[in-house]
């Protein structure tokens, strides 16, 4: 068994809920934060059998959409007023991080 955690963005989080459930997967939603935007993000925990793993990865790939998103820059507080670029960065946020671990035990009491 495997634990699938997929960070993504909260615009994806309702479709690809209900696409796991139609699909039979468990799943935990976790809200989360990006430690770099300091924006709400959705962290899912899927428990799944080895022989599923492939299955979920590609609902996660079709149900994430990856966007660009502005920050804005933080003013250097008494820092080097050199490198504070003045105007929004664009970054590209992507579908989906994802991590696959292994599980030792799996239990349900
Ligand atoms: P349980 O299986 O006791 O699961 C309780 C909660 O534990 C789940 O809440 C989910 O948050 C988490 N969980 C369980 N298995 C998981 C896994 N493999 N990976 C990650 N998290 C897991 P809910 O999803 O709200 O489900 C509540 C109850 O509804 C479940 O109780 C189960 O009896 C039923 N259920 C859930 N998904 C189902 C599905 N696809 N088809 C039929 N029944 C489902
Ligand atoms: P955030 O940390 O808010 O990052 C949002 C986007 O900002 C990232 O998109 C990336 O394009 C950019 N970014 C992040 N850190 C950066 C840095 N130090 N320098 C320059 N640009 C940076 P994604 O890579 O698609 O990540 C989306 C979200 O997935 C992240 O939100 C974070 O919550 C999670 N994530 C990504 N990689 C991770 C990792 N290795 N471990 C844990 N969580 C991760």
């Amino acid at each position: 068994m495997k634990l699938v955690i997929a960070v993504v963005q909260d615009k994806d989080s309702h479709r690809l809920s209900s696409a796991l459930v139609k699909a039979n997967f468990r799943a935990t939603k976790l809200s989360s934060t990006g430690g770099f935007l300091k924006a709400g993000n959705t962290t899912f925990l899927i428990g799944v059998e080895d022989s599923r793993v492939d299955e979920v990865l590609q609902i996660i790939k079709d149900n994430g959409k990856a966007r660009k998103q502005l920050v804005s820059p933080v003013s250097p507080l008494g820092g080097n007023a050199e490198s504070y670029v003045p105007f929004p960065v664009e970054v590209q946020v992507g579908g989906a991080t994802v991590f696959v671990l292994p599980i030792e035990q799996f239990q349900q009491f």
